[in-house]
């Protein structure tokens, strides 16, 4: 089921050093009740900085039916057109490259690469979004990214790996699958995307820690593990996306290196995400929400006010279970997420429900799970005249707007 973490990822160190233990915690997309548990610590390796979990879950376990739908979001389909837009600018005027999105969910960014000319293929792991992708037109495999599956996609200009780099082990044999399919002749790139370490220590972004998550990223490792991998960084974006992620673009071949590279690796030396006691300081901060949003909901309770949750997220479904948050404290969980509707949190039991929902019970207070999307949400519920209540913010602390 889940095997432990003995050596970093990266680099191999054993020199491994506990910064943050969140107890036993059930898998966030494994929606029902009475969800198994598993370890959920972090360790900083002493070598390459990087931060990882204690332990690996079983991927078939995770992936293989999987209800998150990236295209639930407005703003996650107007981030993927950027890039699509983005990484047009290194081709010839007229050329339309092809372009294979590893872990593709359901097809939500080739979807933009398509509007923007590029020829498109998906691989993706999970049978329901592969299935449903491919429903929409979007050319998928459904496989994990493997040695395997690269003899069955063809040679390519652009790979596209968002918000899956993180959630794999196997990172240096990702990587080398990825390199043997980008083609010489337009020197093919591979753009890679996750949630940054630092906005997630400066954020308190402790609810993106979960069992999907393996790896916690800053560039410093990252720069290694390409380096390793025969892959060359020549430019790196930061972006809000993900409540902050960054892009890597980095190619097997030579391209001039933005000073974009040099400069996030500064800052995080300067910041000191090198230096584990900012990851000790970070464990305290996270108890300060966890008693806030606890007391908070007792508050409410105590008053005879309503709450509903809006975003079943992964992260949503962390949050309550690392809080501590029990069934009665909410009603139910708002979710536009067909998959997601009629089940429950993992391991507490608070039903998800449809957007309908909040008109029925039209809540005194809405706490904002998916705070990433705190706009979008807002935006709807608004324009929905949903607007009776208050909203909760609970990261980086909890407020009320
Ligand atoms: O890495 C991961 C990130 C990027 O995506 C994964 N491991 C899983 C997932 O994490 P998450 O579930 O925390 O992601 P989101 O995108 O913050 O989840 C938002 C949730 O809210 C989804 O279930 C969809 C829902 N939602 C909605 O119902 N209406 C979201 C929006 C914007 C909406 O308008
Ligand atoms: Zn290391």
């Amino acid at each position: 089921m889940y095997k432990e973490v003995k050596s970093c990822r990266v680099c191999h160190s054993v020199k491994l050093k506990k910064y943050l233990d969140l107890g036993e915690q059930p898998l966030v997309n494994s929606l029902v009740e009475n969800a198994r548990k598993y370890p959920l610590q972090v360790l900083f390796c002493e070598e390459c900085n990087l931060s990882q979990l204690s332990v690996v879950v079983n991927p078939e376990l995770l992936y293989k039916d999987y209800p998150y739908h990236s295209s639930v979001s407005k703003t996650f389909q107007n981030h993927c057109r950027g890039m699509a837009i983005e990484a047009k600018s290194y081709f010839d005027d007229g050329y339309d490259p092809m372009v294979i999105d590893i872990a593709s969910n359901d097809g939500c960014l080739l979807e933009q690469f398509k509007k923007e000319g590029y020829y498109t293929m998906g691989v993706e792991p999970a049978d329901n979004l592969a299935k449903e992708a491919n429903k929409k037109g979007i050319n998928t495999v459904n496989a994990f990214w493997d040695r395997e599956t690269a003899t069955r996609v063809p040679a390519c200009d652009v790979i596209t790996a968002t918000n899956v780099f993180a959630h794999v082990d196997d990172i240096r044999s990702f990587l080398s699958c990825v390199r043997g399919k980008l083609k010489v002749f337009s020197k093919g790139m591979l753009i890679v995307e996750f949630p940054y370490l630092p906005n997630l220590i400066e954020g308190n972004q402790f609810d993106t820690i979960y069992h999907e998550h393996l790896s916690y990223f800053l560039l410093k490792p990252i720069q290694i593990l390409f380096d390793s991998c025969g892959l060359n960084i020549f430019r790196v974006d930061k972006t809000s996306i993900h409540g902050g992620s960054i892009r890597i673009w980095a190619t097997p071949y030579s391209r001039e290196v933005e000073p974009s590279v040099q400069a996030v690796l500064d800052e995080e030396e300067k910041n000191g995400y090198y230096n584990l006691n900012t990851y000790l300081n970070f464990s305290n901060n996270v108890e300060f929400v966890k008693r806030q949003l606890k007391e908070k909901l007792r508050e409410i309770a105590m008053g005879m006010e309503t709450v509903m949750g809006y975003g079943a997220s992964a992260k949503g479904a962390m949050l309550l279970n690392v809080c501590g948050i029990e069934k009665h404290d909410i009603i139910s969980i708002v979710d536009e997420t067909p998959d997601k509707i009629g089940k429950v949190i993992p391991g507490i039991g608070i039903p998800i429900v449809g957007f309908e929902h909040f008109d029925v019970v039209q809540p005194d207070y809405i706490l904002l799970l998916a705070w990433n999307f705190k706009k979008e949400l807002i935006l709807k519920t608004v324009n929905h005249k949903i607007n009776r209540g208050q909203y909760i913010v609970p990261i980086p602390k909890v407020e009320i707007i």
